[in-house]
């Protein structure tokens, strides 16, 4: 029989190329929220994808971005730091949008990482071949791109690829999780990023990127229903406003859709409680960060 194989692989790139929808697409189940907006990941989230013959250990990561405040700084560290502890390393780049600055800026860094580097061109159902072409054609003039695998996360196409390509990386290995476990962030830190993924989604402008959610508290009752309560942090009043909305029709918005996510991954019955608060320029304040889940543990 051939020997267990298992490795960690990070998935790096610019906002919105899908990083988060990969990795879920391999993990099986929403542990990465996902949203058409910018920004949408802010710290590490491992996702696990166990089989007969190996396991690979995913890190999504934050978009890489110019952080304009403490908490994108944060974000910045999280991203790079993940290609430090992996075997491999996968850079997507959205096919329909090409290489921009961004994406210049992190094949820079790249440059001086250890790990080798697959290159994945996501969303190729909505790019045309030309896109494509241009987008091998940079690749093509830096010697560490060697391996390519065009993908769609949202249509499933060239999954399969792209983990055979991850596994002629790994040598024999570990089980590092059980078979069982798809992530190791706990379940109360996900609810919350349900809550915050439903924000983006329904919030317009930059109102959603200075949200963050702290879920107060999250008890079981004997009949197996989840009680948890929940704290919306923004930095304006007039952000509240439109989030609480006309006779409190958003928050319920957000929360209903939150509160169903919850009932599926929980596999039982939320009751969910919203509260809205104002804590001015917290992405500012490492305290507020910190108790947000934004810091080094
Ligand atoms: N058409 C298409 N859309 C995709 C594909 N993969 C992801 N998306 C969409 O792209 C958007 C961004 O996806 P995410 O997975 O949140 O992107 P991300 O790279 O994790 O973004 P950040 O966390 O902000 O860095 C979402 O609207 C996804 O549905 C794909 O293969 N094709
Ligand atoms: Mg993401």
């Amino acid at each position: 029989m051939a020997a267990f194989k298992s490795g960690f692989v990070s998935i790096i790139g610019s906002p919105n190329a899908g990083k988060s929808t990969i990795m879920n697409a391999f993990v099986g189940q929403k542990v990465s929220i996902v949203s058409s907006k910018a920004q949408t990941t802010r710290n590490r989230v491992l996702g696990v994808l166990t089989r007969k013959t190996h396991q690979i250990v995913f890190i999504d990561t934050p978009g890489i971005i110019t952080p304009k405040n403490k908490l994108g700084e944060y974000m910045l560290k999280v991203a790079y730091e993940s290609i430090n502890e992996v075997e491999v390393i996968l850079f997507i780049i959205d096919a329909s949008k090409g290489i921009g600055a961004r994406d210049e800026a992190i094949i820079q860094r790249l440059k001086k990482a250890k790990a080798p580097i697959i290159a994945v061109i996501n969303k190729i159902d909505i790019a045309s071949m030309a896109d494509v072409d241009v987008i091998n054609a940079r690749l093509d003039t830096e010697g560490i791109f060697k391996e390519r695998v065009r993908l769609s996360a949202l249509m499933g196409d060239g999954l399969d690829r792209l983990e055979q390509t991850i596994l002629g990386h790994f040598e024999q290995g570990p089980m590092y999780f059980p078979e069982d476990m798809v992530t190791d962030v706990p379940e109360r830190v996900i609810c919350g990023e349900f809550i915050r993924e439903k924000a983006l989604g329904l919030l317009k402008q930059e109102i959603p990127h200075g949200i963050g959610v702290y879920i107060d508290k999250m008890s079981q009752r004997d009949d197996g229903i989840f009680d948890i309560w929940a704290t919306i942090y923004c930095e304006r009043d007039s952000h509240k406003g439109i989030i609480i909305g006309k006779q409190g029709s958003m928050l319920k918005r957000i929360g209903s859709e939150a509160r169903h996510e919850m009932e599926w991954m929980l596999g039982t019955k939320v009751n969910l409680t919203l509260w809205v608060k104002v804590k001015s320029d917290w992405r500012n304040s490492l305290g507020i960060m910190n108790e947000l889940g934004y810091s080094e543990k």
